[in-house]
Parts: structure tokens; C-alpha cells; sequence
């Protein structure tokens, strides 16, 4: 079966229900959870359901929570791949569009189970959840083709390719002229100056103050990219990406494919924007972001700004302070937890002192410890999967943990964190 023939049969089963029925959405906080989670709403205001939305974390108690509602239909969208089993005490119907892995043995009767990953995709690459609740959408109307832009925006906030069935949800919004697709720098905008003390990916060490290093080429600091002849671009471009070899990071790609939506603008910052409201506890203006409310752009935009800044404060405190390192991972510690993830991948990429070839881990104490864990391509490549590798070194302690072979987390009790480390040095030996 294709993903689009199961999406078919989820959205019969909606039709089955009459229109007064509490549809139940849950998203996972994250910014293809909150743009999956606009697709089913958007597309289930279209057809004229009434929906209660909310924006969860992955926690222990979650479906416990939901069991003391009442709803008609439960959709789950990026998130719910965890509590199959579970399900079964929701009492009502549950449709889950996720792409994350789980036990399909454990599927009860009464969950409509649509996973990318059941359809001959590779959903770390291939399909999110966001492409996933596209599938649904679409199976409900076709004139919810351009619904592909949240989709768009949930691929590139989960840093997916454009392939599989995510191609051709570009290729469908392309086609009806939603979707657009630009050659850019990934340098222009604002001044120079600004822009390479605020860049984060990449991310510059020692820039707390760039003009010097643009004085030095002959660079007016306040100059824009696009002012610059070709001989002083390239100038530029050679030194910045000598610097970036000197930190330890070679991949660096000056020219991007773009993707702009008709309706949203550049959809790089759509998902930048759907994530900081994810971080910031800011799920609900994400969502009226993605449902196009006037007031939500430029409250997006401060929300944005403001978690840049924390990440760069962060970054800052990364570079001078020292990692601390077992035998087949790197890891620190950081108060936020909600910016362990995005600091523990641009450390490993940008930071010499955290790239030595290992997954960095960020441990975060709160209630529990909250864990993030990066890894690059060549690691996941060479056989490496942190998703596999946190499950099972947090279950093994009481915690629970899972995620993406490159990008993964989750929670162990305090007092367990060095029987957990050492756990997961052994897992990760595989
Ligand atoms: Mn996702």
C-alpha cells in the first residue's frame, strides 16, 4: 500500500463521523509538529469539523491525560508513535500521521495507524509528520494542495531532503504555483557585520565583533553581500570558509535552494519562526502563524529573535567552556532544556572542541534529566543511531528515550545519570 491509499482510509474514517464530533488534534512541540498539526486543522475546518488543538511534549503521562477527555476522534500528528500501546484506553477512535519508529505489533484495534515508515519511505529523509498529515489533507480534498508549504516547513524544521514522497509534495505545490524554488546566497539580508555576528548556521567562533575581520579583507562592515562585486564575494566566501575549516566544519554551503511559499513567504524562516514558538512555549502563536493571523507574523518575529539571542549567549558559553568526554561520546550541561537539542548539534558542528568524531550529548537537570543528543551523517552512516542508543540506555535506568539515528533525546531519573552514562558509552559501542 502507498501512503497516500492509507491516508485515503484515515480520512474515511473521519467522513464517517458526523460534523458535530469532538475531534481531538495533538502535535508534537516541534516545528513540524506545529505545522502537521495546522495541515489536519486547516483541513478538517475545510470540511467543516470542529477540533480542539494542543501542542505536547513527549512525556510519560501524556495519553493518561487525554484518557479523562471526551472526543469522537483523536488525530495524533509527529507524535504518538510511542504510545501505540496505550491507545487502546483513549475509547474513541485515533488516527496517528507520524514518521517516527515504533512496535506495530503493538497497534490496538482502535488506532488507524499511518506511519511513512509502513509505505517503502525512509522517514528520517523522506517524509515527516508534517508530509504525513499533507497525505491526509489531500485525501481529504486535493484543493488542499497548498497546505504542501506547512509541509514544506515541517521538512526543513526536521531537516529532511527533498526526496521520496517529500518531492513530490514540492513537485504538487510547484505545480500550482505555491511553491517556488530559488538559487540564494545564504548571506544576504542584513549587514555583514550583523549577519556573521548573528549567523548560526553556520555559526562563526570569536565573532563578537566581525568588522575587524571584514576590515581586514577590505570589506566595509555595513556593506550587504549583494553589494559586493564578485571578486570581493569571493574574497569573503574563501576567508570564511578557511575559518569554518579552522573550526573543524568543511561542509559549509554558501549558495542554498530556497523554498518559498506563495501564501508565507521564505519557508526557512517559517520553520525557524514554528520553532522558536515550539522552544519558547510559544506553541499556540505557531499555530495561529500557520492559520495566517495577521498579529501572529510580527509576534513570531520577536519570539524568533529572542530565541536566537538565548542560542548565541549559549554558544558563546560553549566556546570557552570544556566539553567533558567518554570513550564513544562527547557531552555537557545546559539549564535550558529546551535548547539542549540545537546547541548540542551546532557544537558538534562548529566548536573544534566538541568535534571529535562522537555524538554530543546535553544533560539538563529539571524535574528529571532531560537529555539531546547530535550526531553527523558520516557517524549515522558508519552505523551509529542515538534513537536506538537513548531508549535503550534510558529505559535501562527507568527513563524513556528514542528519536532519529542523528538527532535524539530523553529523560532519566537524577539520580541515575552516571549508571546511565555508562549504559549508553556501552550501547553506543555497537
Ligand atoms: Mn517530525
Amino acid at each position: 500500500m502507498r501512503l497516500e491509499e492509507a491516508a485515503k482510509y484515515a480520512a474515511d474514517l473521519l467522513h464517517s463521523l458526523p460534523k458535530k464530533s469532538k475531534v481531538r488534534v495533538i502535535g508534537h512541540v516541534d516545528a513540524d509538529g506545529i505545522a502537521s498539526a495546522s495541515i489536519v486543522a486547516i483541513s478538517l475546518a475545510r470540511v467543516g469539523y470542529r477540533f480542539h488543538i494542543s501542542i505536547e511534549k513527549t512525556r510519560m503521562d501524556l495519553i493518561k491525560d487525554i484518557e479523562k477527555e471526551e472526543n469522537d476522534l483523536i488525530i495524533f500528528t509527529d507524535i504518538g508513535s510511542g504510545y501505540l500501546k496505550e491507545m487502546k484506553n483513549l475509547g474513541c477512535n485515533v488516527i496517528v500521521l507520524d514518521h517516527h519508529i515504533a512496535n506495530e505489533e503493538d497497534i490496538p484495534s482502535n488506532v488507524m495507524y499511518v506511519n511513512a515508515r509502513l509505505y517503502g519511505l525512509d522517514g528520517s529523509r523522506e517524509a515527516c509528520g508534517a508530509s504525513v498529515a499533507y497525505a491526509f489533507a489531500m485525501a481529504l480534498d486535493e484543493e488542499n494542495v497548498d497546505l504542501s508549504q506547512l509541509a514544506i516547513a515541517g521538512m526543513i524544521g526536521d531537516k529532511q531532503e527533498i526526496a521520496g514522497y517529500n518531492k513530490e509534495i514540492v513537485e504538487q505545490g510547484m505545480g500550482e504555483g505555491y511553491v517556488e524554488e530559488r538559487e540564494e546566497y545564504i548571506l544576504i539580508g542584513r549587514s555583514l557585520k550583523e549577519m556573521l555576528e548573528n549567523s548560526l548556521e553556520p555559526y562563526f567562533t570569536d565573532f563578537f565583533n566581525a568588522a575587524p575581520f571584514l576590515e581586514k579583507l577590505g570589506i566595509e562592515p555595513q556593506a550587504r553581500f549583494e553589494e559586493l562585486d564578485e571578486e570581493k564575494r569571493k574574497k569573503l566566501l574563501s576567508a570564511l570558509t578557511l575559518k569554518l575549516i579552522e573550526q573543524g566544519c568543511s561542509d559549509v554551503e554558501w549558495k542554498k535552494t530556497f523554498y518559498y511559499g506563495k501564501n508565507y513567504g521564505n519557508l526557512h524562516d517559517l520553520a525557524s519562526k514554528l520553532n522558536a514558538c515550539a522552544r519558547l512555549n510559544e506553541a499556540g502563536l505557531g499555530i495561529s502563524l500557520c492559520l495566517m493571523d495577521v498579529q501572529a507574523m510580527d509576534k513570531a518575529e520577536i519570539v524568533q529573535e529572542k530565541y536566537r539571542e538565548e542560542i548565541r549567549k549559549e554558544m558563546k558559553e560553549l566556546e570557552r567552556k570544556e566539553p567533558y568526554e567518554r570513550k564513544n561520546f562527547i557531552y555537557f550541561y545546559v539549564d535550558k532544556a529546551s535548547l539542549a537539542g540545537v546547541l548540542a548539534g551546532l557544537a558538534l558542528k562548529y566548536l573544534p572542541k566538541f568535534n571529535a568524531g562522537k555524538p554530543v550529548f546535553a544533560l539538563s537537570y529539571n524535574e528529571m534529566i532531560d537529555i539531546s543528543a547530535r550526531a553527523d551523517e558520516k557517524m549515522v552512516k558508519e552505523g551509529l543511531n542515538l534513537g536506538e542508543a537513548i531508549k535503550r540506555a534510558a529505559e535501562g535506568v527507568g527513563g524513556i528515550g528514542g528519536g532519529h539515528p542523528i538527532a535524539a533525546g530523553g529523560k532519566i531519573p537524577k539520580e541515575k545519570e552516571e549508571e546511565f552514562l555508562e549504559l549508553l558509552d556501552k550501547e553506543l559501542e555497537k
